[in-house]
């Protein structure tokens, strides 16, 4: 079998965002789109040349295809080893589990996470590394200007592998293995929690429902929380991947995951509910007639690590990403541990992780993780929360009200504006900007600006500079509005805008938090001067 070198010319919009590439099916589609943007990760990555390479997808429309053409070029550029979850499918976090258990040099993932699939829908590559995480900027940014200057690629001429059946194949030189894409993962859970402790929980009565989305979850939940942990079958819900994901927004927030959100708040609904998104690196936490905002819950994780076997030693400190409310700095406070503030994205953790300088990090956007792998890892995050219910025998709402309690608490909400034009929303960043000079002292309401600028991160592993990462104006009080645009859209501009107070009075903190922080939400929109710079007078999204 020799390999076939095909000529190509290059595409100008393959650089990756905040976790790869993502665009459009039709995009991908279009001939040579796909195989430039994988060529460029095999000429700019190097090293992988006889090594261990894991690939695997979301299952979306088009992940089948994408699998089959990846394994040709790998083979073709002399990839030693591929290991391919068997039907295409790796959640992200499995897939960053398998990277690391098999010293792979490095991983492709294809996924658009939470964006909607189908032929109409989006889909995306990403690169993750030996370490199992997504490929730091370095790498990503030598990749795309690989995409700008690539004229040729190659690949084999050989028949579609049969993905569906565990086995091995020969291509050439290189052995693909198609592997069971939830053992690795289950076994990694095993050693971490106390199965028994949940198991117990649950034939004690507790009952749960974790919502797949009909996205990538479904055999990992099917495997671990029916078949090991003993909960009923039909527990998890929505649980076969489905290309489209069912038509539905693999998004599991209290917008999109509705189904298991009504359950939840009904009469007679389950004690525990969870939902995880596309690729599996998300999760939603709610207990009956109660949310967990994201952000709480890193908090609350950090708190109580020390109920969980995996982390019974302490932790070593934490990150959150910038937006993500300050909920776990006065965790770490008292714990006497670091917290790392890092721009938004999966990426920036790896290096403090590797560094040994944090063991739990999480982003206020419904992602949570430990240094187990170099991802966010829904399931991960719904079995802390079940072991922690095991250990306390108390429940969510009550938990999270006493953390309140002891901590106070951060109100928080982000209010998200789709597909606005791009130029309005960079004039909306702009104007802020411009406002920095003024800002510093002025008073709006009962609320004081004590400063503001532009985030940026200075990587304490490695001193890379990360700028331009979302504007921040901070009150007195620890008030905050961030504003950033997204990285992950595939159609205009998506604004970004976080909002949060803090409030330490028990007595004052069961409000709801639009109402709470009605007043800085007004603040954020007449800063931006949002409606007549976007034309919108509500966002598109809340959570
Ligand atoms: C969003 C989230 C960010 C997350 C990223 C990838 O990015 O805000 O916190 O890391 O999605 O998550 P952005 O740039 O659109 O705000 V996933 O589950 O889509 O891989
Ligand atoms: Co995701």
């Amino acid at each position: 079998m020799t390999p076939r070198t095909i000529s190509t010319r290059p595409f100008t919009d393959q650089r990756p965002g905040t976790s790869g590439l993502r665009k459009k099916v039709t995009r991908f589609q279009e001939p040579h789109y796909l195989e430039n943007f994988v060529q460029s990760i095999f000429d700019s990555v190097g090293k992988l040349q006889g090594e261990t390479l894991v690939v695997g997808g979301d299952g979306r429309y088009f992940n089948r295809e994408a699998i089959q053409t990846i394994i040709r070029m790998a083979a073709a550029n002399g990839i030693g080893h591929l290991l391919v979850g068997r039907a295409g499918l790796l959640s992200t976090p499995a897939a960053s589990a398998v990277i690391r258990k098999h010293g792979a040099a490095g991983g492709i993932i294809l996924s658009a996470s939470h964006n909607p699939g189908g032929p109409d829908g989006d889909f995306g590559i990403k690169f993750n590394t030996a370490n199992g995480g997504p490929a730091p900027e370095k790498i990503t940014e030598a990749i795309y200007r690989r995409t700008l200057e690539i004229d040729r690629y190659l690949t084999l001429d050989c028949p579609d592998l049969p993905l569906d059946h565990l086995g091995s194949h020969r291509l050439g030189e290189t052995t693909v293995e198609i592997i069971d894409p939830v053992a690795d993962y289950a076994q990694l859970m095993e050693a971490l929690f106390d199965f028994d402790a949940i198991r117990e929980l649950l034939q004690g009565g507790f009952t749960l429902r974790f919502d797949a989305m009909h996205a990538v979850t479904g055999p990992y939940a099917h495997e671990i929380l029916e078949n090991r942990l003993g909960a009923p079958s039909g527990t998890v819900m929505n649980g076969t991947p489905l290309p489209d994901f069912g038509g539905g927004h693999p998004d599991p927030n209290l917008a999109y995951a509705r189904e298991l959100v009504e359950l939840l708040f009904s009469d007679d609904g389950p004690d525990f509910g969870a939902a995880s998104d596309g690729d599996g690196d998300r999760n939603m936490i709610l207990g009956r007639n109660f949310f967990v905002t994201p952000s709480d819950s890193l908090a609350l994780l950090t708190a109580n690590a020390r109920l969980v076997p995996g982390y019974r030693n302490g932790i070593a400190g934490v990150a959150r990403s910038m937006p993500t409310s300050l909920a776990v700095d006065r965790v770490a406070e008292k714990l006497g541990i670091e917290c790392y503030e890092t721009p938004t994205g999966w990426k920036f953790f790896g290096n403090l992780m590797d560094a040994g300088k944090v063991t739990l990090c999480g982003e206020e956007s419904f992602g949570t993780g430990s240094n187990h792998i170099r991802e966010k890892d829904g399931l991960w995050a719904v079995l802390f929360w079940l072991n922690i219910l095991a250990a306390r025998r108390q429940s969510v709402a009550e938990i999270v009200r006493q953390h309140w309690a002891e901590y106070g608490r951060n109100f928080y909400t982000r209010h998200d504006y789709e597909e606005l034009e791009m130029a309005a929303a960079q004039g909306v960043m702009q104007h802020l900007e411009q406002q920095f000079a003024i800002l510093p002292g002025q008073q709006f309401g009962s609320f004081r600006v004590t400063s503001c600028d532009n985030f940026s991160y200075t990587d304490p592993v490695d001193g890379s500079v990360s700028s331009n990462q979302g504007i921040r104006i901070l009150f007195d009080g620890g008030s905050r509005i961030v504003y950033r645009l997204s990285g992950t859209g595939t159609v205009g501009a998506t604004l970004r805008i976080y909002i949060e107070s803090y409030e330490p009075d028990p007595g004052k903190q069961l409000q709801d938090p639009q109402e709470a922080l009605a007043p800085l939400i007004e603040i954020a929109g007449r800063l931006a001067e949002l409606p007549a710079r976007t034309g919108r007078t509500a966002p598109s999204v809340i959570t």
